[in-house]
């Protein structure tokens, strides 16, 4: 039988607790501001798509004196005296990683998804080299080329798209498109696509045009680490990815590799040594991207790393996914058109077009009644970034609450009753009160227990 230890509703755990009570006394202006929060997240139904809700050891961890280390290189090869403990902490987070994707090669340092990507983009990359991404209007990300982002401002970026028809990517013509194109990097991955990906088809294509491939996997490497999806790391160059979405680590960034870690790159260098691509990568992110590495984050992200290791995240991950394959199936039987018609990891975009709703007025009707989303663009969308016509769902958040299948159906009963009860504001308040009376008594992160 599973069930979930709650831990009170004020806070998460009783350390947060002694935090406040510092805080409290020393700077009460932030202290009531950080209650507000921690009550908005208590009660709200959380589903932004890239949010999620993290154990107190991972917390314990971030919030520890490690922040007052400086620790600039790596393990071993540090520019300050006194790293030898977190040495060993970035050491074993590194292993853990390792252990957890079967990477053979990997730097936690990144300080976010879009730092590991540029860190990427200097290593392999010269102003002006042609890249090819995810569109960013068909849910791909902002770091992937788009021209308000140093990645389409300092290189020709390129984009492919999904099929009209089905709402998804065709790999083969992904894959001619390599082939026309010839860039020297190609990108996979987005922020918004419901559905898997053809990693061989691409590396295929790559290998025939000498192009890298590098494969973003910032929202399912959670799934991806329990091989609920196909598995990037032996098929990509490169691998990067956030820590704090479906992998409930702390926010932080992360680059892999697979079987190209001892590829030969670049120029040799004046002692006739060839660099291998790791060893580009490692000096991308530090000194050529990034200072002092946040040590107590790599210390937490050590913590989620362990964590994701065990039989509990599995129990976790798998009901992520059965979340969004129901929040999906029940949302298609109120008339709600997802893209790609279904989802295969732990998000959906759905296509408010045919509701006669904007992106814009959903998310802030559904904020109303307390259930927090994004608007978001849909592939071919006639309106712009700041209305669209979509709407973005992810179920990796509401799961650490305990939520299951039954509770999805709860969630899409009352979204739909906020949706189309759009411009009443009584209506609203009183799905609001649904919302918190559901949601109230649930821990943030709800630890699964079998007994
Ligand atoms: N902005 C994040 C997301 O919501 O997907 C990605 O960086």
């Amino acid at each position: 039988m599973l069930y979930f230890k709650n831990r009170g509703i004020f806070t998460v755990n009783s350390y947060s607790i002694l935090f406040y009570y510092h805080i409290m006394k020393r700077d009460s202006e932030i202290f009531n501001y950080i209650q507000q929060e921690n009550q908005r997240q208590l009660y709200g139904i959380e589903l932004i798509a890239s949010e999620n809700f993290v154990s107190d050891q991972v917390m314990e961890a971030m919030g520890s004196i490690l922040t007052n280390k400086y620790a600039e290189g790596l393990p071993g090869k540090r520019y300050y005296g006194g790293c030898q403990v977190v040495d060993e902490i970035e050491t074993l987070a590194i292993e853990r990683l390792k252990e957890l994707f079967g990477a053979t090669w990997a730097n936690v340092q990144p300080h976010s998804g879009a730092q590991a990507n540029t860190a990427v983009f200097s290593a392999f990359l010269n102003p002006g080299d042609k890249i090819l991404g995810f569109d960013l209007s068909h849910g791909g990300h902002l770091s992937h080329g788009s021209p308000v982002n140093i990645s389409g401002k300092w290189f020709d970026a390129n984009f492919y798209g999904v099929e009209k028809e089905t709402g998804r990517i065709d790999f083969n013509k992904v894959a001619n498109q390599i082939l026309d194109l010839k860039p020297k990097l190609v990108i996979s991955g987005a922020s918004a696509y419901s559905r898997d990906w053809d990693y061989k088809t691409l590396r295929k294509a790559c290998d025939e045009v000498g192009a890298m491939l590098l494969a973003d996997i910032s929202h399912p490497s959670g799934l991806i680490a329990k091989g609920l999806l196909n598995d990037p790391i032996q098929d990509c160059h490169i691998v990067t990815s956030t820590t704090h979405k479906t992998l409930r680590g702390p926010r932080g960034g992360i680059i892999m590799m697979g079987n190209d870690f001892e590829n030969p790159f670049g120029l040799t260098t004046l002692k006739g040594k060839t660099k291998l691509m790791s060893q580009v990568l490692d000096g991308a992110v530090f000194p050529g991207t990034q200072g002092g590495p946040l040590e107590h984050v790599i210390a937490s992200k050590a913590v989620a790393f362990g964590e994701a290791l065990s039989d509990d995240y599995f129990t976790y991950i798998k009901q992520v996914k059965l979340n969004a394959s129901v929040m999906a199936d029940e949302m298609i039987k109120k008339g709600y058109q997802i893209i790609s018609g279904g989802t295969d990891n732990h998000s959906m975009l759905i296509d408010l077009r045919s509701k006669n709703l904007t992106g814009k007025v959903a998310e802030a009707v559904l904020g109303q009644a307390h259930i927090t989303t994004n608007k978001n663009m849909v592939p071919f969308d006639d309106k712009s970034p700041f209305v669209t016509s979509g709407i973005r769902f992810g179920t990796a958040a509401i799961t650490s609450r305990g939520i299951d299948e039954s509770g999805m159906v709860e969630i899409v009963n009352l979204v739909d009753e906020a949706l189309m009860a759009a411009e009443d504001d009584n209506k609203l308040n009183a799905i609001g009160e649904k919302v918190k009376s559901m949601m109230a008594g649930k821990p943030l992160f709800a630890t699964p227990v079998t007994a």
